[in-house]
């Protein structure tokens, strides 16, 4: 026996990698619904070999329902989250609307699986956002190690992370760049991304950091120690899919460049290229479909006692949406639900 998924969100980009990492994975489903809002009503989208039509999220009853994977904003959850959580659906949720909630686990299950044991306060279980996840995947193995203290992380994040309007601008507007009398103002950033870099990523707060900035400072707090301390700068880079980031880690205790990558190649979820020759790293063009974090750089930092230099690439669709929320499915599956 399976379970009842619904993907709420499904014509979108995370909403249709969620259904293809279902079927990549096996998950063991037995019925599937796929939801939309009504302007997407209608619309086909593929499951393994299967096409499905997306039914109107508007009307659908969660009841019976085991898990609902949301793709949507973070308004569109406030509305159908609950409903579902209430009728006894478990919601795991890609939106930020329910990150910072005390009551709600989020979890990035190569890190903190036994979070998952909290689900139950609200049924709702929080995915984090793709620029944290990747990081906490890289960072809790040397945690646990050597105990990180401080972090010094900058991002070159792909367009994919504005949903397919971001997808679009960057490829519209290097068009444009070849045909100057086909002007395409920024729309979706703030300022033109072909050929460029913005180092504005959401929001700006009042301490003049953005929102992308605070959410990497929070959620790893969150998801791996509160005690570590981290700063940001994230930066929006003209690639279609894929985020990188610099890592610059200060340990409590020593921890030398070569047991570093040793235990990285041991850990869950990531893959290590590091060669120190020409193209012996992995970029963001590379990563695309993957499932791994891929590590490279790993260089001590002999700037100060304890330091370590990564370079951290993934799929920011992947890892860092659609395939963490399917992982923390197969962990509800495993350790709570037990039916699969
Ligand atoms: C970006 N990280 O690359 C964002 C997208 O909080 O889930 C995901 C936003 C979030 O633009």
């Amino acid at each position: 026996m399976g379970y009842r998924v619904a993907v709420v969100g499904a014509t979108g980009n995370v909403g249709r990698e969620m259904l293809n990492i279902l079927a990549e994975r096996q998950f063991p489903v037995d019925e599937l619904a796929v939801l939309a809002s009504r302007r997407s009503l209608g619309t086909e989208v593929s499951f393994g070999e299967r096409t499905l039509k997306t039914l109107d999220l508007d009307t659908f009853d969660f009841t019976g329902w085991d898990i609902a994977l949301f793709a949507v904003g973070s308004d569109a959850t406030k509305i159908y989250a609950p409903k579902a959580a209430k009728v006894g659906c478990v919601v795991i949720d890609n939106s930020s609307l329910y990150r910072y909630d005390p009551d709600i686990p989020l979890i990035v299950p190569e890190v903190n699986p036994e979070a998952v044991h909290d689900y139950a306060k609200k049924n709702i279980i929080a995915n984090p956002n793709c620029s944290t996840a990747q990081m906490v995947v890289a960072l809790k193995p040397l945690h646990d190690r050597a105990k990180v203290k401080r972090v010094v992380v900058s991002t070159y994040q792909s367009v994919s992370g504005s949903g397919a309007k971001g997808i679009d601008e960057l490829w519209d507007q290097t068009k444009a760049i070849y045909n100057p009398t086909d002007d395409k103002p920024p729309k979706t950033f703030t300022k033109q991304i072909a050929f460029n870099v913005i180092p504005h990523i959401d929001v700006f707060m009042d301490d003049g950091s953005t929102k992308e900035e605070w959410k990497m400072v929070a959620e790893t707090k969150k998801i791996v120690d509160k005690n570590i301390k981290v700063t940001a700068t994230c930066v929006r880079v003209p690639v279609f899919v894929g985020h990188a980031e610099s890592i610059n880690i200060e340990f409590e205790d020593f921890l030398d460049e070569d047991e570093a990558r040793d235990i990285l190649r041991e850990s869950p979820g990531i893959m290590v290229i590091d060669k120190r020759e020409d193209g012996g790293y992995v970029t963001p063009v590379e990563c695309v479909g993957d499932f791994a974090t891929f590590i490279s750089r790993i260089r001590q930092d002999s700037t100060i006692d304890n330091g370590l230099n990564l370079w951290c690439v993934s799929d920011n669709l992947r890892k860092g949406a659609a395939l963490n929320a399917v992982q923390i499915a197969e962990l509800l599956g495993r350790e709570i639900l037990k039916k699969g």
